[in-house]
């Protein structure tokens, strides 16, 4: 059976989430590999309508993204909630490996991250304190006391060719933030050759512990397992007739990773990713209700619907939905009166820090544009509209000394040569089609050319839309201003009519 789970909750670029409750708020974080700021914090009150409240990672000091390739970087954290402090654990990929911060506003700041050692990624924390006002299933969710002790969770690879995976444990000390004690194994999947065994979650259910996890891998076999045990420590048994929800095979593919969370009325949810295919857009977060039976959680549908936000910024400031590739040491880029970018000799595809700033695209359809005032000074230097998934994949329209160019890395797909002055450009996207255009400022929209762009398909990341300039290697004193983005969302298609 297929579950459909209708629109994402967080569209756009917000794979791998985890979710915690305190009272009545709700606290979402996801994952953001190469791009700065890092982990990005949502608070809602309905587990629907979410606000980005921040981001976990947000100085320099606590996040070195330096040489991060494309999809590398930080993986799929857990954010959980205890004694008023909220614990968030993830994986620098390449780099340092897993660690915490902490923080007592989820909106920061947060703490420089403290290390935690051992192998894998997916990192999650589980607070073993019992019954009581809980923050997360975790926690006040059924008789029998916790004893208050914590748990760190990771998946690690054993043989990555075959995709085998297993789940350990150690205790975590909240107050030294370190892992203490012997490592437990927990579980390496719910049959044998079970592959891609990963984001486990622990919570307390009726007295007992549930183990939850993906399986199969972020792709089409993409599911959710479970598995319970007397003791915290295990030994962890399958529930009946896992997978607790099968690979997809509704309009949302690729569904798993899932995480749940109490209302204060005591109903579960989960928070998971699933993927709308047809664009370039990736794993996006998704909502869905969980009941319990025969131990088992069932996954089912909320109905709700998703606001279409329409974005105009004129960048009073820069909002931290923006996001640069790679960690800059100092801004590249004033606000104010409209953002100016400093022409730097970084540019696209050599794994630096460019000049860019760029938000997901949140919809499979979009149309994105911006006003571009910019004289290039020199051979090299250009500005504009970028299209991007990372370093390697993106298309750019600029504004460089020979004119507008609209170029897929170093190829050129289409040129034209507008007035001097102030430029609008625009991309219409409609799935993997994208049609650039250029307009004077009060002048009608020229389409330039029609690019299909499923190279834009992601790995773990997402498309994202908007602006760069470089000066090719060259010093620079130029800057490029834009006064304005604009990010709307055609209404989605009328659903075809089933005869
Ligand atoms: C994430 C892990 C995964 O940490 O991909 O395929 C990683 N599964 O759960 C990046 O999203």
């Amino acid at each position: 059976m297929s579950t459909s789970f209708g629109e994402p909750v967080l569209p756009g670029f917000r794979p791998d989430p985890s979710v915690c409750r305190v009272g009545a708020d709700y606290y979402l974080v996801t994952s953001s590999f190469e791009w700065f700021p890092g982990l990005p914090v949502f608070h809602s009150r309905d587990l629907v309508n979410w606000r980005r409240v921040g981001s976990a990672l947000d100085r320099p000091s606590q996040l070195d993204l330096t040489g991060c390739g494309p999809s590398r970087g930080l993986f799929a954290p857990t954010i959980r909630h205890h004694d008023g402090v909220f614990h968030l654990v993830c994986t620098l990929m390449d780099g340092p490996g897993h660690f915490v911060v902490t923080a007592t506003d989820p909106a920061g700041p947060w703490s420089e991250p403290c290390r935690l050692e051992g192998e894998g990624f997916d990192p999650s924390l589980f607070f073993d304190d019992g019954p009581g006002e809980g923050d997360g299933p975790g926690e006040g969710d059924g008789p029998g006391e916790g004893d208050g002790r914590a748990w760190f969770t990771a998946a690690r690879v054993l043989d990555e060719a075959a995709g085998r995976t297993e789940i350990w444990m150690r205790e975590y000390l909240p107050r030294e933030r370190r892992l203490t004690g012997p490592e437990y194994v927990l579980w390496s999947g719910s049959r044998p050759g079970a592959r891609w065994v990963e984001a486990p979650h622990l919570y307390r259910v009726d007295g007992g512990y549930l183990l939850l996890t993906a399986e199969g891998g972020t792709e089409a076999d993409h599911s959710v397992v479970a598995a319970r045990a007397g003791h915290v420590t295990g030994p962890y048994e399958g529930v009946p007739g896992n997978p607790v929800l099968p690979p997809a095979t509704g309009p949302v593919t690729c569904t798993g990773h899932a995480d749940l969370v109490r209302t204060p009325d005591g109903d579960w949810r989960t928070v998971l990713l699933g993927v709308r295919p047809g664009s370039a857009i990736g794993r996006e977060t998704f909502l869905a209700a969980v009941t319990w039976r025969d131990g088992r959680p069932v996954f089912s549908p909320v109905g709700h619907t998703s606001p279409r936000h329409r974005l105009h910024d004129d960048f009073a400031v820069l909002s931290a939905d923006w996001n640069a590739l790679g960690t800059p040491r100092a801004p590249f880029w004033t606000t104010g009166d409209g953002l100016r970018l400093r022409l730097r000799p970084e540019r696209l595809g050599e794994r630096s820090v460019p000049s860019l700033l760029v938000r997901p695209q949140e919809q499979p359809d979009c149309d994105a544009s911006t006003e571009l005032h910019f004289t290039p000074a020199a051979p090299g230097e250009e500005a504009g509209l970028a299209v991007v998934l990372d370093d390697d994949a993106h298309l750019l329209l600029l504004r460089t000394a020979e004119g507008l160019v609209l170029r897929r890395g170093p190829e050129v797909l289409a040129r034209a040569a507008p007035s001097p002055g102030p430029v609008r450009l625009g991309v219409r996207v409609r799935g993997f089609a994208h049609t650039f255009a250029h307009a004077a400022p009060d002048g009608a929209w020229q389409d330039l050319a029609t690019v299909e762009a499923s190279f834009l398909t992601p790995l773990f990341t997402s498309v994202q839309v908007g602006v760069y300039a470089t000066s090719h290697g060259r010093p620079s004193t130029n800057r490029a201003l834009f006064p304005w983005f604009d990010l709307a969302y055609p209404p989605p298609p009328e659903p075809s009519v089933r005869r």
